[in-house]
């Protein structure tokens, strides 16, 4: 049986296809972790590299017909190196969990002690979260921010990894607004001879601009995602010292993961040339400027952010002086055709499932054309939308008026099923 290649074959799978395509052209896409390839990406991670199979690493591979799957790994690996100035990197992490599994697996046994960010926060799951593999692998310990500034607190950091000695040291998170200062962090590690492992996955588009400090230079190893503001295809990487290549591709393959995903290789391929253009770095500047109009909006309408403010593609609002949860904001945002999501903020009262948060993100706008008086705009539509949550017609009014305005920034024009 040959595979069909008419140009509709499945109509139930091509429906679903253009209700994403509509959803993610006629909404408000702001969930910090989001963002919309390019044409190119798309359609190199949609190539005929999904056929072939890759076990093992360039030259040294466990099947035949790799020539090419060679040629294309090198050349993704070049293109890390030159834009991130690693030593080495591993891009077959089918995603940011795995990578830091295979980061963990490469320099810890389990029962050992890590020391991460607390995820309520602004941490990751897999920063020792008790539901996560790494809180059920290794003793896990907490380091957080004040509670005055909402700032990582470094002397914090320094008292926990004193009082607990862990064999590796965390930094990076999923909710944090801020710059964070990776030399504390390796003075931290130093002090204890613990590792220090840096995770870039929400803020990786930025050090590629350099518009946030490279854990590079200081952090034994760096794991990022390469979908966030890298705005590349889902997907993971490792950067680390050469000394420690070794340990790291063995975790990934034969470790933890099988067969690399080579048509995703390719399409971070594409994504990490497009990282290397001189407009990518305007690109990231046009993210934070739009984050910190938002914010500046937010802020006017009487909304308080956490840490006060922005350096980076989020905002994390704090909630509770308008009586808000996280999730009543998140439905009524998504009503109005603005996607976003609930998040706790430090030292929050609220489960996870509700929390008093709200974490917005402004990477895959800014990758649509907008730029400050657009946020303006979007700005507004959050705002009314927040004070008015119960009132669905309104809402609906306010879905229609973003529906009108996504027209004016066209999210893949020559697309179709
Ligand atoms: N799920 C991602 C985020 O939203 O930040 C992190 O893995």
């Amino acid at each position: 049986m040959s595979p069909k290649d008419d140009h509709c074959p499945d109509p139930q799978l091509t429906a679903i296809l253009r209700h994403e395509l509509n959803r993610q052209r006629s909404k408000l896409e702001m969930i910090a972790s989001e963002n919309f390839v390019s044409e190119a990406v798309l359609r190199f991670g949609g190539s005929v590299f999904t056929n072939k199979y890759s076990e093992g690493y360039p030259d040294n591979r466990y099947y035949g017909g790799c020539e090419w799957a060679d040629e294309l790994e090198s050349l993704c690996q070049a293109r890390a190196k030159k834009l991130f100035g690693c030593e080495h990197v591993n891009v077959q992490p089918h995603c940011g969990s795995s990578a830091n599994m295979a980061a963990f697996f490469s320099v810890l046994k389990p029962g050992e002690t890590i020391l991460g960010m607390n995820l309520a926060h602004g941490g990751h799951l897999t920063h020792g979260a008790p539901v996560s593999f790494s809180g059920q692998l290794y003793k896990t310990s907490f380091y957080g921010v004040r509670e005055d500034t909402e700032l990582i607190d470094y002397d914090d950091l320094l008292a926990k990894a004193e009082a607990t000695r862990p064999k590796l040291i965390i930094a990076g998170g999923s909710a944090y607004p801020r710059i964070i200062d990776f030399n504390k962090f390796r003075e931290a590690a130093d002090r204890v001879k613990a590792y220090l492992m840096v995770d870039m996955a929400h803020f990786a588009g930025l050090v590629a601009a350099g518009l946030f400090p490279s854990p590079v230079p200081l952090a034994d190893i760096v794991t990022t995602t390469t979908h966030k503001t890298l705005r590349g295809p889902r997907g993971g990487m490792i950067l680390c010292r050469k000394s420690l290549a070794k340990a790291i591709d063995e975790q990934i393959f034969p470790g933890i993961q099988g067969g690399p995903l080579m048509h995703i290789v390719a399409a971070k391929a594409a994504a990490l040339a497009e990282a290397l253009e001189p407009d990518f770095i305007d690109y990231q500047r046009q993210i934070v400027k739009n984050s910190q109009r938002l914010a500046t909006h937010l802020i006017d309408a009487g909304y308080r952010l956490v840490s006060g403010g922005t350096d980076t593609h989020l905002i994390l609002v704090d909630l509770r002086s308008k009586k808000l949860t996280g999730q009543a904001a998140e439905k009524a945002l998504d009503k109005a055709g603005v996607t976003a999501n609930k998040n706790a903020i430090p030292f929050d009262r609220q489960s996870y499932a509700v929390t008093s948060g709200l974490r917005l993100g402004t990477a895959a706008l800014t990758t649509r054309g907008l730029v400050e008086k657009d946020m303006d705009v979007v700005a507004d539509y959050i705002i009314e939308a927040l004070r008015h949550h119960e009132d669905d017609a309104r809402l609906s009014k306010i879905r229609q008026r973003v529906e009108d305005f996504t027209k004016k920034f066209p999210l893949y024009p020559n697309l179709d099923f």
